[in-house]
């Protein structure tokens, strides 16, 4: 056979498709003037495009799935008894992990514990924030190990000028959802978190990080 012959019977081919009403690539149309046809204006390119294909394909993916990612954004502003202070900022993506942002000063240099407590609450200072986060009923560890409270977060580390700036990326803290963190409260601590390996008797429950610095209640804060 003839190459011209095949591709006069490809191009046949093509243009004897049948659109359906459910099509998302519409039809080629060599008549501009056919009031059912948009045509692009871009330089160089001829679109035609009906307009109940254009509709269909701008509908159709709101009813399947969303294309838009809705971020969320929270702050914490950390304030104690002491020169202690700071500012947490937390972000998540749709339901990913919450990435936070941490600057606290005052700080003697060294290792602190850093902790999502249970409430957002102040009334007593530090003392009233309770205990680690913990919505699954573990015991205390490092933010890498599986059995820990949700609210463990490690330690953050100050430099000589006692400020400590760090970046922590996690699962177990979102900003919405049941286990959703808004309402509670980062604790910035005196000493180092054991992560639950110190041996104290403390240590399978607060770490045995001592003191509460500075604390701060998780809110909501605009994008
Ligand atoms: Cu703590
Ligand atoms: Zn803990």
């Amino acid at each position: 056979m003839q190459a011209a012959a095949i591709v006069a019977m490809a191009a046949h081919a093509i243009l004897t498709i049948t659109p359906s009403p459910h099509t998302l690539l519409p039809p080629l149309s060599t008549n501009p003037s056919d009031p059912q046809v948009v045509q692009s204006t871009f330089p160089g390119l001829s679109l035609h495009l009906p307009r109940q294909s254009l509709s269909i394909a701008v509908a159709a993916p709101k009813q399947q799935f969303s294309l838009l990612a809705v971020s969320k954004k929270a702050v914490a502003v950390l304030k104690g008894n002491s020169k202690v202070e700071g500012v947490v900022t937390l972000t998540q993506q749709d339901d990913g992990p919450t990435t936070v942002n941490v600057r606290v000063t005052g700080l003697t240099p060294g290792l602190h514990g850093f902790h999502l407590h249970e409430y957002g609450d102040t009334t007593n200072g530090c003392m009233s924030t309770g205990s680690h986060f913990n919505p699954n009923s573990m015991t205390h560890g490092a933010p890498e190990d599986e059995v820990r409270h949700a609210g463990d977060l490690g330690n953050i580390v100050a430099n000589a000028d006692g400020v400590a700036e760090a970046t922590i990326v996690d699962k177990q803290i979102p900003l919405s959802g049941p286990n959703a963190v808004i309402g509670r409260a980062f604790v910035v601590h005196e000493v180092e978190d054991d992560l639950g390996k110190g041996g104290h008797e403390l240590s399978l429950t607060t770490g045995n990080a001592g003191g509460r610095l500075a604390c701060g209640v998780v809110g909501l804060t605009p994008i």
